[in-house]
């Protein structure tokens, strides 16, 4: 081929992971609960755009069309994808309008983990409801993200109360903020047990030791963390009779098994509009969510099974 016609292939250059290394999710909540500012926000931790758009702005890389651009909000699913560590996300941005709920349902289909956004001032919401009669329906792991924790009526517990009601006790609370509103900058993580410390703009936070007056209310979630985690498996229960406690990865082996068995929604805090509790999240379904391949193969209307990463490879290619 003469030089000057030749076009490279963008996709040449695209790194190859393998099945396990693969986390296919679907962003589902409300209207105007963040989807689409969470989405834009894990994009851009990881490195894919160098600068976020706003939905108000309409230059987010989700919200594209120009029927969302008029209104917007999301009107239309759309497939992105992001790299964290080792590992490929692709995520899938619904729209959370209710007479939009139809879009929800091929995106269920094809993903493996569901991350349920609440508005955190407004807890669960009809819209919420709405979606989750749907999500019942494909039974998915689930995620839950209690967004705009820096919202001036931002009210974790009320929330977590809220979800419990609505979706039970598999209702897990891993991360709670020490502050909320407008000074929402810490997070405690009751999995790695560290304070995570936001600066002004979001992004990496640093790690610091829980301090003093937060360690009563930490070692208590912590320790029912830890049950949630034992409960799902013989061999962990007894280890923690024996031990008293579990090891990070020995969590994680649970918690896994538990978000399989759906006796597990972790919650994870965020502020997507202000960057911070994306990067996180991201290292959770890295590690903890399950893979296509970990995930039981789907039954068929005719009668069979197929393999969930087949069912992967069938979804729609992704942006951007
Ligand atoms: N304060 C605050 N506002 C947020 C946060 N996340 C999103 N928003 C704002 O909430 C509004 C809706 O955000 P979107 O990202 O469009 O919400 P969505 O869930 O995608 O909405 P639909 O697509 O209509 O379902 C926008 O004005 C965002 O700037 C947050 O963490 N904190
Ligand atoms: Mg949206």
């Amino acid at each position: 081929m003469a030089e000057d016609t030749f076009t490279p292939n963008p996709f040449h250059a695209m790194k190859t992971f393998d099945a396990k290394h693969i986390k296919n999710i679907v962003l589902l909540g409300s209207h105007g609960c963040g989807k689409t500012t969470l989405a834009e926000t894990m994009l851009f931790e990881a490195g894919l755009i160098q600068r976020r758009g706003r939905v108000e702005d309409k230059n987010t890389v989700s919200d594209y069309h120009e029927l969302e651009h008029e209104r917007g909000s999301s009107v239309y699913s759309t497939a992105l994808h992001t790299e964290w560590r080792n590992y490929k996300i692709n995520i899938i941005d619904t729209p959370g309008l209710d007479d939009l709920v139809g879009e929800t349902i091929p995106a269920l289909r094809v993903a493996d983990t569901c991350v349920l956004l609440l508005n955190a001032h407004h807890g669960v919401e009809v819209g919420t409801d709405l979606v989750w009669e749907h999500m019942q329906r494909y039974e998915r792991p689930v995620i839950i993200g209690v967004n705009q924790l820096d919202h001036p009526n931002a009210d974790f517990d009320a929330t977590v109360a809220q979800a419990k009601e609505h979706f039970g006790s598999a209702v897990t609370v891993m991360q709670y903020p020490v502050d909320q509103g407008d000074g929402f900058h810490r997070i405690i993580d009751l999995l790695k047990m560290t304070m995570y410390v936001f600066k002004d703009a979001g992004g990496k936070p640093e790690k610091q030791a829980i301090p003093a007056s937060e360690l009563e209310k930490a070692n208590s979630l912590h320790k029912d963390l830890v049950e949630k985690a034992a409960e799902n498996d013989e061999a962990l229960m007894e280890h923690y009779f024996e031990k008293g406690e579990l090891d990070e990865d020995e969590m994680r082996i649970g918690l896994k098994q538990g978000m399989m068995k759906r006796t597990c929604f972790p919650v994870f805090c965020l502020s997507a509009l202000r960057n911070m509790g994306s990067g996180r999240l991201m290292g959770f379904i890295d590690n903890v969510a399950p893979s296509a391949i970990e995930m039981p193969a789907e039954e068929l209307g005719g009668g069979g099974t197929l393999c969930r990463a087949m069912v992967r490879q069938c979804s729609s290619p992704s942006r951007p």
